[in-house]
C-alpha cells in the first residue's frame, strides 16, 4: 500500500493520502483547500488516481479541497450522512467501506467533536484516521458544531479504544509536530481519554478548555457545509493559478512549463539562463533569444528583467532553474515558469539553439 502524510502549516491540519499500489486507486482524507495544488501534483507524479476525498468531519478551522480536486481530478466527495455538508456524491453511513483497489476503509461513527464525526480504519486495522476525535495524547474540541464531551468519550471507548492496541492512530491534527501514535498508547498515556480516566473527569476537563474559537470558522463552517465549493465556480483563479502558459505544479512546489510550449513562443517570454557563461557559450548552446543571468547574480540583476513580460528560467537540467523561479518570486516577479527539463530536454527533443555544438 502507498501511504502519504501531508501537513497543513497554516491549520496544523494533516491530510492522508493512501493508494493500492497494483490498481493505483488512491483516497485522500481531509484535504486542504490551500494545498489543493499540492495535494493534486502528489497524486499525478505518483501516478494514481483519486477515487475519493473523504472528510473526517465539518472542519471550523480551515476548508476543505474536496471540491477543488473533484474539478481538477475528478475524484468523488464522501463524508458521513451526519455532518448535514451538501453537495456531496456519497453520504457514509456507519462501517459502510470505501473501496480503493482491492483495499478499504471503514467509516466509524465517532461523533463528539462534531455530531457527525467519522473515523476511518484501514481493513487491517494497521492504521486509524481519527480526525480530531483522538489526537496523540489529546483531543478535539467539544465546545460547538453540536460537540458533546460525553458523546466523544463513548465514541473514543467504543469504536476506537476498541482496536487491536497496535494500530497506529493518526489524528486529523497535531499543533506540537507529533505524528502518529497508537492505540495501546493512548489508552494509557491520553491525559483526557486514558482507559483509567472516568467520564465525569472528561467532562469537566472539556468543559474548562477555555478555548478561542478558530480564527476561520466563520468562513469555514459553511464553506465546509458544501463541501468546499467556492461562491463564485471559478476554477482558475488568474492570482493563483496562471494563465499565461499552460503550466503544470509539481509536488515540489516549481511552476513548469513544457519545451513545446516555449517553442512555441519565444518572443513572448523573457528567457533567462542562470547557468555559468561557459555553460551557456558551451557545447549545449542556449535557446535563441536567452539572456545569461547565473543564478548567483540573480537576485542582484532582477531589476534588468520587465515586470510584465513572463519570465521562464531555463539551466542544463531544469534544478538550478527551479530555484531562479523561487529567487524571482522572491523578488516580486509574478508570471516565472521553470523550463521542465533544462537544455538536456531542450535537445532531446531537436529544438533549436543558439552556439552550441551539433
Ligand atoms: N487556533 C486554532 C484553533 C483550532 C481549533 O480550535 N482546533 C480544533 C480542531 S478543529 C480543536 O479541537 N483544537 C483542540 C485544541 O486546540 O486543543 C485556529 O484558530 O484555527
Ligand atoms: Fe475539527
Amino acid at each position: 500500500m502507498i501511504f502519504r502524510q501531508l501537513f497543513d502549516p497554516q491549520s496544523s491540519t494533516y491530510t492522508y493520502l493512501v493508494a493500492d499500489d497494483a490498481s493505483r486507486e488512491a483516497l485522500l482524507i481531509d484535504p486542504v483547500f490551500e494545498q489543493a495544488r499540492r495535494d493534486a501534483a502528489l497524486v499525478e507524479e505518483l501516478g494514481l488516481k483519486l477515487k475519493y476525498t473523504l472528510e473526517t468531519h465539518v472542519h471550523a478551522d480551515h476548508v476543505t479541497a474536496a471540491w477543488l480536486l473533484k474539478e481538477k481530478l475528478g475524484s468523488r466527495i464522501a463524508l458521513s450522512a451526519a455532518s448535514g455538508a451538501q453537495g456531496a456524491d456519497r453520504y457514509l453511513q456507519p462501517q459502510e467501506k470505501v473501496a480503493f483497489g482491492k483495499r478499504h476503509l471503514e467509516a466509524r461513527p465517532t461523533a463528539g467533536h462534531t455530531a457527525g464525526c467519522m473515523s476511518y480504519v484501514l481493513d487491517d486495522r494497521t492504521m486509524a484516521f481519527t480526525g480530531d476525535a483522538l489526537f496523540i495524547r489529546g483531543c478535539g474540541r467539544t465546545d460547538f458544531q453540536g460537540g458533546d464531551a460525553r458523546t466523544l468519550y463513548r465514541s473514543v471507548r467504543e469504536q476506537i479504544f476498541a482496536l487491536p492496541d497496535r494500530c497506529l492512530i493518526y489524528p486529523g491534527h497535531d499543533y506540537r509536530g507529533l505524528t502518529v501514535t497508537s492505540v495501546g498508547e493512548e489508552k494509557l498515556y491520553n491525559p483526557r481519554l486514558a482507559e483509567s480516566i472516568g467520564e465525569a473527569d472528561f467532562v469537566g476537563y472539556m468543559t474548562n478548555l477555555g478555548l478561542a474559537h478558530p480564527k476561520q470558522m466563520d468562513v469555514a463552517i459553511p464553506a465546509n457545509l458544501k463541501c468546499g465549493k467556492p461562491e463564485k465556480t471559478t476554477t482558475l483563479n488568474p492570482r493563483i493559478d496562471p494563465t499565461w502558459a499552460p503550466l503544470t505544479y509539481t509536488f515540489a512546489g516549481i511552476w513548469e512549463v513544457q519545451p513545446h510550449w516555449l517553442e512555441e513562443h519565444l518572443r513572448e517570454v523573457q528567457i533567462v539562463d542562470v547557468r555559468e557563461p561557459e555553460e551557456f557559450n558551451g557545447p549545449l548552446g542556449h535557446v535563441p533569444g536567452a539572456r545569461l543571468i547565473p543564478l548567483g547574480m540573480l537576485t542582484a540583476r532582477a531589476a534588468e528583467l520587465a515586470r510584465t513580460q513572463p519570465i521562464v528560467t531555463v539551466c542544463r537540467s531544469g534544478a538550478r532553474s527551479a530555484q531562479a523561479t523561487i529567487l524571482l518570486g522572491k523578488a516580486g516577479f509574478e508570471q516565472v515558469a521553470n523550463l521542465s527539463g533544462g537544455m538536456l530536454r531542450w535537445r532531446t527533443q531537436r529544438f533549436a539553439v543558439d552556439g552550441g555544438a551539433e
